[in-house]
Parts: C-alpha cells; sequence; structure tokens
C-alpha cells in the first residue's frame, strides 16, 4: 500500500506512535509518507520505502496565526495526487483530521478518492478537544472520518462521553518495538556515569506539561531518598522544568537529580534504571511506561485513564490516586526491598511489555487500511 501519514513531528507520544508505526510498515515493503511541517524525530530518512514532504508554514506578516490547516490541507491534496496514495492516517484530530476531510473533498471534486483514517491520541480529546471552541470541528470531522481508532478503550469512552459520535471507534492500543529493547550494548558503564555508588536509580521521562505533574516525581525521590540510597534521572524538557530545579534546591536534593534534557532513543536510559515513575493527572495510555517496560523496568504510575490497560497493579508495578505521592513512594520501595523483588517486577513488566509488541499490532493496522480502501 502507499500511506501517507501525518502527524506531530515532536517528542510527544502522538508522534512517536505514528514514526514508528509508518518505519513498521515501510520495513514491510509499504511505501509510507510523512506530511508534517518537520522532520519526525524517530524518523531515519535513510531507509528504504520512507518518504517525508514538509509542509512549509507561512510566514506572511498579515497574519498573527498562520493557517496550518490550510497549508496543510493543500499538501495533502498534493501528495495524494502524485505519489498516488492509497490512504490517509492522521495521528491527532485536531488540526488533521478536519485537514483530511477537506482534502479528501477537494480530491473528490477531481475525481480522485481518498479514504482517512483518524486515531485518537488523547489531549487532543481530553483536554484540547473538550474545549468548545474545538469541539463542532472534531465531532464533524471525527464523525466523517473512514475510520476511526482510539488509543485506549478509557480513551474511546472519553470520545464518546464528551462528543456526539455517530461511528464506531475501534481501540487498536500503541505499542512497542521490542526488538529495539534489546540492546547488546552494556549500559553498565551509562549506569555507573550518574550511579556510581550503586545507587537505585528511578527515571521519568516526559515533556514536563503540568498534565504530568512532574512535581509529584520529585517529591515521590525525595521520600524514597530519606530510605535507601538513590538518584532520579528526569528526561524530557517542557514548561514544567523551572519549578522542578527550584523544588530539587529548596529539598536540597540538587545533587541526586540529573535533568538529561531531550532524548531521541530513550530505551537505554530506560535499561539502565530501576523504576520509572509516571503520576500524570490524565493519560490516554501512557506511552513512555509501555516504552519502560519493554525496558524491563517497572512502573509507579497513577490510575488514571488509559494507564490500567498498560500497568498491571503488582505484576509490572503499581498503581496509585492521582496526587498520591505517599503511597507511590511507599510503593516504590517495595519494589526496590530486595534484588528478588525487583528482578521479580522486572520480568512481569517485561512480560506486560510482550502482549503490545508491534508484531501483533502491526497486522490490525494493515487490516484496517484494507478495509477502508475501495
Ligand atoms: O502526553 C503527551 O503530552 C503527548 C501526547 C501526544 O498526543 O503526543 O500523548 C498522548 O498520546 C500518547 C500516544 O498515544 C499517549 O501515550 C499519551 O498517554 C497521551 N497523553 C495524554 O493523554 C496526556
Amino acid at each position: 500500500m502507499n500511506i501517507g501519514i501525518v502527524c506531530y513531528p515532536t517528542f510527544g507520544g502522538s508522534g512517536v506512535v505514528a514514526t514508528e508505526l509508518g518505519k513498521a510498515l515501510a520495513s514491510k515493503g509499504h511505501k509510507v509518507h510523512f506530511i508534517t511541517y518537520q522532520q519526525p524525530v524517530r524518523l531515519d530518512l535513510f531507509s528504504e520505502n520512507i518518504y517525508y514532504h514538509e509542509v512549509k508554514v507561512s510566514d506572511y506578516p498579515l497574519f498573527d496565526y498562520q493557517p496550518y490547516e490550510l497549508v496543510l490541507t493543500s499538501k495533502l491534496v498534493d501528495v495524494v495526487k502524485f505519489e498516488k496514495l492509497d490512504i490517509l492516517h492522521v495521528h491527532y484530530a485536531i488540526p488533521h483530521a478536519s485537514a483530511a476531510y477537506m482534502a479528501q473533498h477537494i480530491l473528490k471534486s477531481e475525481g480522485i478518492d481518498i479514504p482517512f483514517i483518524t486515531t485518537l491520541h488523547g489531549t487532543d480529546i481530553t483536554l484540547v478537544g473538550k474545549d468548545s471552541s474545538f469541539a463542532p470541528v472534531i465531532t464533524f470531522a471525527i464523525n466523517e472520518s473512514n475510520a476511526v481508532t482510539a488509543v485506549s478503550e478509557s480513551l474511546k469512552q472519553d470520545t464518546l462521553e464528551h462528543f456526539n459520535i455517530k461511528r464506531k471507534i475501534e481501540v487498536i492500543p500503541n505499542f512497542i518495538c521490542l526488538e529495539q529493547y534489546n540492546l547488546n550494548v552494556s549500559i553498565k558503564e551509562l549506569r555507573d556515569s550518574f550511579a556510581p555508588n550503586n545507587e537505585k536509580v528511578l527515571v521519568h521521562v516526559s515533556n514536563f506539561r503540568k498534565v504530568k505533574r512532574t512535581q509529584d516525581v520529585i517529591h515521590i525521590f525525595d521520600i524514597v531518598r530519606k530510605q535507601l540510597p538513590a538518584k532520579l534521572l528526569m528526561v524530557g524538557d517542557g514548561p514544567e522544568r523551572h519549578h522542578l530545579e527550584e523544588l530539587c534546591r529548596e529539598l536540597g536534593a540538587c545533587d541526586l537529580v540529573k535533568f538529561v534534557g531531550k532524548v531521541k532513543d530513550t530505551e537505554r536510559i530506560l535499561a539502565a534504571s530501576d523504576v520509572f515513575i509516571l503520576p500524570s493527572e490524565s493519560e490516554s495510555f501512557g506511552l513512555a511506561a509501555l516504552e519502560a517496560m519493554a525496558a524491563k523496568t517497572p512502573v509507579i504510575s497513577t490510575n488514571t485513564g488509559g494507564i490500567p490497560e498498560v500497568n498491571e497493579h503488582g505484576i509490572s508495578g503499581f498503581l496509585s490516586n492521582v496526587g498520591d505521592v505517599e503511597d507511590m513512594a511507599t510503593n516504590t520501595l517495595k519494589i526496590l526491598e530486595n534484588d528478588t523483588t525487583l528482578e521479580k517486577f522486572k520480568a512481569g513488566a517485561y512480560q506486560q511489555a510482550k502482549k503490545f509488541d508491534i508484531n501483533t499490532i502491526l497486522p490490525v493496522y494493515e487490516n484496517l487500511y484494507k478495509s477502508v480502501i475501495k
């Protein structure tokens, strides 16, 4: 198949899922065209069957706000026509689904039929989409998609609750490429570089937005480090970083917390850590938790949204109520109690991650594509 993928190219989960899906489809022989405003962070353009079409955003001084949806629509029309695409798969509804709808209708007027699939990822529904200024367009674009998928049962229910949806939403969970986590290189050196005295290593990966409750990560760590020697790795960057650094200073924990910044391939850092912390306020799936589990790192998380579909309480980690930092710290200490318990949770995390292997999920997407292509 000749597939167009529209996504955000940034470090966010939806862009990562779209990129990994495209790479896996390309490795199976499909031609995959990424259409977005910047090369997706995890995309390797030298891979066979992968193409990238940049959406040029206008900088005309009249526009205080650049009309991205329109330039994206025009680009979609152009790429569908000239690359002879069979299908468009848009990740994140805003504004990708309505741009795809518009492109579909422009192409129809020229006698070209192109179906589009919308994958809902989370904040397009739970945060942004619920905003009444977006709701009519989002509702319409979801209803007009040729197929709609959500990354968890929880997100599907949220969508049905908050929007007037008249079409079927299929749940296709996020996935990981387990092979990528079979690291041949030793992680000992990396671990020794930040935990030279065999301290336990806690890790958090996110875009440091408010919804991630990153301050809770620091508070959990502060409780844990008072019980046993520990270090914390904060991977990523975002609006909360400044407050987090201030909090570390207040708690006198600066020497124990390392802000690593944005990292493209997190596999080695995750594998070199003992426990992953995800105290989010809301999370439609929690891809970062799944990536940790694939690296055999158990997860301490909240029980919000789709996280319970990913992290199994008592097996791959533990779940707590949002904001209950005491409970999350207690659970972290339970996992770190002794090597046997830690190994048990590491094995549990990996077993759970196996359920989300790309080899299981990819055929589901391929079948969905076939079902909508006439
Ligand atoms: O979580 C983010 O801040 C990024 C966001 C995105 O759309 O890029 O992530 C959402 O999609 C991910 C991939 O499907 C999910 O794993 C995340 O749980 C979801 N984030 C939220 O629901 C807050």
